[in-house]
């Protein structure tokens, strides 16, 4: 199918009440494990690429790839990009044939968060594409929040209302309580479950949930077996992420578990095969590691045999 713009798959989801998996690339394999993850579970699926990701595998690159993979397949995907802080960046991905893109302008003050998104809004729904925004701020790997600034980080219910009515976003990414990378808790996880109710019922639009990994104990612990050095590692218990679905959220963004499963299988058959001269033979285990972790999202996020 030709790349379906993201509102299309999302707006199905919250009508219906399930989340659709969004998963990030930056290469061939991890882009055909995902499309074959999806089509595996029959569910409709979010690609996307960070700013990071266009710098390394090339904006032009990455739209043919997702295209080509995309149109020989009978499933509803999206190609979206990850936090956009760039403006450059947003309409580079808008004029290159994304059909999503998100601004992530929560850093600033509110109001430059709502001028700056509904500048986007205006300048991608007048090409067809969808928009995600930000509000609240996800903490990144290597920020070291207390309680109280946690806290502060939160999405305000109130904050939400008025920023989706006035910026005319399509998706709206909030903050729980969730980290990026693999170490997003200190003790044990805690999320605000009740917020997403909170925001999902003044605004109705459908809800991101970013820094969703589980960061797998099996994976961890492949990975470290053969040579990986990884500490502290914490992520999302599958329930937590089936609870949040059930209260609101209709897009899961994962990236960490992809790159823990890609890394753990490298290193394996690496060190079992110090012969191999055929990068296939490494890339390929990779890719079939990445396929196991897009299936098991999707049974998680209830989007299965939904395309
Ligand atoms: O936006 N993303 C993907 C990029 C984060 C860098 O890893 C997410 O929210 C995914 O978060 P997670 O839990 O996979 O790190
Ligand atoms: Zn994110």
């Amino acid at each position: 199918m030709p790349l379906l713009p993201m509102s299309v798959l999302l707006n199905k989801a919250n009508a219906e009440g399930y989340a659709v998996g969004a998963f990030n690339t930056n290469n061939m394999e991890i882009t055909q494990a995902i499309i074959e993850g999806a089509v595996a579970e029959r569910a409709p699926v979010i690609i996307q690429c960070s700013e990071g990701a266009m710098k390394y595998a090339g904006v032009d690159t990455v739209v043919a790839m997702v295209k080509a993979l995309a149109e020989n397949v009978d499933i509803p995907v999206a190609l979206h990009l990850d936090h956009g802080k760039e403006f450059d960046n947003i309409i580079k991905c808008i004029r290159a044939g994304f059909t999503s893109v998100m601004i992530d302008a929560s850093h600033l003050p509110l109001e430059e968060n709502i001028a700056m998104t509904k500048k986007v809004v205006e300048i991608a729904h007048a090409a067809g594409v969808s928009v995600e925004a930000e509000l609240g701020r996800i903490a990144g790997v290597e920020d070291n929040v207390s309680t109280s600034e946690r806290d502060a980080m939160l999405t305000d219910p109130g904050e939400a209302e008025r920023f989706v009515s006035e910026t005319g976003v399509d998706a709206l990414a909030i903050a729980i309580g969730t980290a990026h990378g693999p170490r997003k808790f200190k003790g044990e996880p805690k999320l605000e479950m009740d917020l997403i109710r909170e925001i999902k019922s003044r605004v109705n639009i459908p809800l991101v949930m970013h820094g969703a990994s589980a960061v797998p104990k099996e994976v961890i612990d492949k990975a470290v077996r053969y040579g990986a050095e990884i500490e502290g590692a914490s992520g999302v218990p599958d329930e937590a992420v089936s609870q949040a679905v059930a209260n609101g959220i209709n897009k899961v963004n994962i990236d960490t578990d992809m790159r823990l499963a890609m890394i753990a299988a490298m290193r394996e058959v690496l060190h079992n095969n110090p012969k191999a001269t055929d990068p296939r033979k490494v890339l390929g285990p990779a890719k079939d590691a990445i396929v196991e972790i897009v299936r098991h999202k999707i049974s998680i996020l209830g989007s299965g045999a939904k395309a």
